[in-house]
């Protein structure tokens, strides 16, 4: 039985994308290094579904189609964080203000959609951000908690989001490979 590592992600436009990159080279420059997020594959991860066999796939997209629709709302970007120790980080991202508070009922809706047909939702609490890169060593990640000390980010984009995206995401020793599976247009 194959199976497919699924996620739900909000899309970045592709207008905001390029402060995130610029973000991303002032850290090499500051002598972090680790893998980058390639800049088509920038996202918010909304929900990370793990493996999902291919045959329940449609029921899965129709059941995330038939949940409650939502307007298209505002998002911003926010500050650099991390995840992992302070000392040595092991994901960097920016974080996003939800003023409206609908990402977050996006993210509730969508959970109660996968779990009425039977996907198993982490139920930690949801942190959104857009992760930038990664390390993958403890220096790499010292490295990066330098560069972080000299490598400012001001940036405060906002924009409109009006689509929530269903993608695979296949790992290989060259980084992830993501597949757009189904998108679902908010309606205004
Ligand atoms: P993140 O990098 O934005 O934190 C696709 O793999 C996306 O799903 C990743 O961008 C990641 O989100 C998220 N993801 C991957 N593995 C995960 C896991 N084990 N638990 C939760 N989210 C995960």
């Amino acid at each position: 039985m194959s199976a497919l590592r699924c996620f739900l992600a909000v899309p970045v436009p592709q207008d905001v994308k390029p402060r995130l990159v610029e973000v991303q080279r002032a850290l090499e420059g500051a002598g972090a290094h680790g893998r980058w997020v390639p800049i088509d594959q920038l996202h918010l991860t909304l929900i990370f579904l793990g493996a999902i066999a291919a045959e329940r796939l449609a029921m899965v997209s129709e059941a995330l189609a038939n949940a409650p629709a939502l307007n298209p709302f505002p998002l911003q970007l926010g500050g650099l964080g991390c995840f992992g120790a302070r000392r040595s980080p092991r994901v960097l991202w920016v974080g996003v203000h939800d003023a409206s508070g609908r990402l977050v009922q996006l993210h509730q809706q969508s959970a109660t959609a996968l779990r009425k047909v039977g996907v198993t939702v982490e139920s930690r609490p949801f942190h959104p951000h857009i992760t930038l890169g990664r390390t993958r060593t403890v220096g790499e990640g010292r490295g990066l908690a330098k560069a972080l000390r000299t490598v400012t980010f001001d940036a405060n984009e906002s924009w409109l989001v009006n689509e929530m995206r269903f993608y695979s995401s296949t790992l290989s020793s060259a980084g992830a490979t993501h597949r757009l599976l189904q998108s679902f247009p908010l309606q205004a």
